[in-house]
């Protein structure tokens, strides 16, 4: 029979797992595929894209470790393809959950989101090549349930960068197999979309107070090239790889970014000056066609800039 240390020790028991359960939340995520035109630079030129909810990127998902995703994809009868999510961060069927919904049918499913990191999420209804290059895609954000600490500390600002190679002729899926035919590199979907330096349209930068600690969540959604990822006139205080504290790198000048990989990585300007950075993809015919975003690093940055979940500046 049960002694009382045992009763005592099933009451913390059941007691702790009471607690975890408390604190692990179903987050309901839904997306709407949408066949659409987007603005593909700060000029304005239009492209036929196609999109989660009709923006490049599609919305960040943000949970924590231990969290259910509860995620519904509608495909309106309007649309003329097929289309499907791959949670990066699932672990699941493929030839379940991440199937393809027809046009007037709708999928939903769930996943637990065991491991922490950044991951992408995309279509991956055929043809894949044409679904991601055409603008399917995102990131999902699973943070560690640990919370900040001494190796993982809290960021003064975050931003999220998803870069995309563009080709304009938008139903050749064929050159895009064969990677030709693009013409420029997206960030979060347009072309030099925060340098003012290289397109006199940009009005965007991305921002900071010297010295803070800025955290940048990158995801690499070309379809075919790696990304040689490099902040000119910084250095990577921190990389984490697949956005997992447990794997953390220090003093990087350049991190490469695979094909659908993600990564997390941290850069502190200097305190007792302002300064700039290029986050730029090294590899010059992406940079030189569109890779490159201002970091600025200033006194009187907009305090909202980066804050409060505002991770996509749009
Ligand atoms: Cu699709």
């Amino acid at each position: 029979m049960f002694n009382k240390l045992t009763v005592s020790t099933m009451a913390l028991a059941i007691g702790l797992v009471g607690m975890q359960a408390a604190q692990a939340k179903t987050v309901h995520v839904t997306m709407t595929a949408k066949e659409t035109t987007v603005e593909i630079d700060n000029k304005g030129t239009k492209y036929k894209a196609w999109t989660f909810d009709g923006a490049i990127p599609g919305k960040t998902v943000r949970v924590t470790e231990g969290d259910i995703i509860d995620f519904k994809l509608i495909n309106p009868k309007t649309n003329k393809e097929s289309h499907s999510m791959d949670f990066h961060a699932a672990e699941v069927d493929v030839l379940g959950e991440f199937a393809p919904v027809k046009p007037g049918e709708t999928k939903h499913f769930k996943f637990k989101a065991k491991r922490a990191g950044v991951w992408m999420y995309h279509c991956g209804a055929s043809v894949m090549a044409q679904h991601i290059a055409r603008g399917m895609y995102g990131a999902i954000i699973v943070d560690p349930k640990e919370g900040y600490t001494k190796d993982f500390p809290k960021p003064d600002r975050e931003y999220v960068l998803i870069q995309g190679q563009y080709f304009p002729d938008a139903d050749n899926y064929k050159a895009m197999i064969r990677n030709e035919g693009s013409e420029g590199s997206l960030i979060n979907g347009k072309m030099f979309h925060y340098d003012p330096v290289h397109d006199p349209s940009a009005s965007l930068v991305l921002q900071s107070k010297p010295g803070e600690r800025v955290r940048l969540y990158f995801v690499n959604a070309n379809i075919n090239n790696p990304v040689a990822f490099h902040p000119i006139a910084g250095i990577w205080d921190r990389v984490y790889i697949n956005g997992n504290p447990k794997n953390t790198l220090v003093d990087m000048a350049t991190y490469g970014v695979a094909v659908s990989e993600a990564v997390t990585v941290d850069i502190v300007s200097p305190a007792d000056k302002p300064t700039n950075n290029a986050i730029v993809d090294h590899t010059m015919s992406a940079a030189l066609r569109g890779a490159i975003t201002v970091l600025m690093n200033k006194p009187d940055a907009d305090p909202k800039a980066g804050k409060d979940g505002n991770l996509i500046v749009r």
